[in-house]
């Protein structure tokens, strides 16, 4: 590891690019190949999620939006009076804003992200637009135990804000973990959490597989990432996306495919790839209303009200802590 370490400080600096070798050359020694989906989020990763949140196959924001529009008055009748927003994090400014718009006298927005810039920009713009609420960033790995700074004395009570589904990212036991940690910090406030619902295998296959290719660039980012920050050379021509619904497990499974026999360099090892053989890049777990409020209740949640589209496609949960 040693003279991992050097390449990998000389090549991109700085402790996240040592995890990110770190988690490659795990992910390509074991059998199946996998590597975690939070390695999608560079600059350029984090562009390409918002150009799939555009996209007409892609429902999940759309509709989640439309919720949090549709439902704002009972949503902010759940919050009460001089709440505190604590987002895990710092996602779309526009859906905490319907929040905020809903509620009434917000006392504090604490959005945890572990990307300071992405939390120092978002933070500012909050600032201007929301001149009587005082926005706290706190930089750290919310998937991790946190510490919260106290509730005011004069607050009403603590929500949490876990939207877009990223908890259909987690594998089930993180997705436990998670959940089992937030109840703990929310104790006596609530979670407002947004899950993506089982369906029609046509609209997932659809979402997960765009007509314009934007999916397919988000996924192979992951590779010119590792060639840029890991001076690997993966040949992007001779790797496809591929997205499908596994019905058993209720997720969609993202894969790169290779498209040939190949060797391929990563941090001075080499690797080599079967024709057909993957490299698993994303779970993405679709819930029923019943198992998500399962795994809420496993967790110390008590289930409250949950907001659906008369399609079902996504869901909101309120969920007691
Ligand atoms: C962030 N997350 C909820 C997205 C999802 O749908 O699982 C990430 C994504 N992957 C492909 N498209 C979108």
């Amino acid at each position: 590891t040693g003279t991992l370490s050097k390449i990998q400080t000389r090549l991109a600096g700085g402790e996240a690019a040592e995890a990110f070798a770190r988690d490659l050359l795990a992910g390509l020694s074991s059998t199946p190949r996998s590597i975690s989906p939070k390695y999608f989020y560079d600059a350029p990763g984090s562009l390409l999620f918002d150009r799939i949140c555009e996209l007409p196959e892609y429902y999940p924001t759309r509709v989640e939006l439309g919720l949090l529009s549709g439902h704002a008055r009972e949503i902010a009748r759940q919050v009460g009076p001089r709440a505190e927003i604590v987002e895990f994090g710092a996602g779309s400014l526009r859906k905490v804003r319907l929040l905020l718009d809903a509620m009434d006298r917000p006392v504090r927005y604490l959005p945890i992200d572990i990307s300071g810039e992405h939390l120092g920009a978002a933070a500012q713009v909050l600032r201007r637009d929301y001149p009587g609420l005082h926005v706290q960033p706190l930089v750290a790995d919310y998937t991790r135990h946190m510490l919260l700074p106290a509730l005011g004395e004069d607050a009403g009570q603590r929500v949490g804000f876990f939207p877009g589904s990223t908890i259909g990212n987690f594998t089930p036991a993180e997705a436990l973990h998670f959940l089992q940690m937030a109840a703990q910090v929310l104790r006596g406030g609530a979670l407002l959490l947004g899950a993506d619902l089982v369906k029609d295998p046509a609209v997932l296959h659809a979402a997960y597989n765009d007509t314009q290719g934007v999916t397919a660039a988000f996924n192979l980012n992951l590779l010119v990432r590792a060639n840029r920050e890991l001076g690997c050379n993966f040949d992007l021509a001779q790797f496809a996306h591929s997205a499908f619904y596994n019905a058993p497990l209720q997720r969609i499974e993202m894969h790169l495919v290779s498209r040939r026999r190949q060797q391929v360099r990563v941090c001075g090892r080499c690797f080599e790839f079967a024709e057909g053989e993957t490299l698993h890049t994303e779970n993405s777990y679709k819930f029923t209303l019943d198992g998500l409020q399962a795994l809420a209740r496993q967790a110390g949640f008590t289930p409250g009200p949950a907001w659906t589209d008369p399609q079902k496609l996504f869901s909101l949960h309120w969920l007691n802590a």
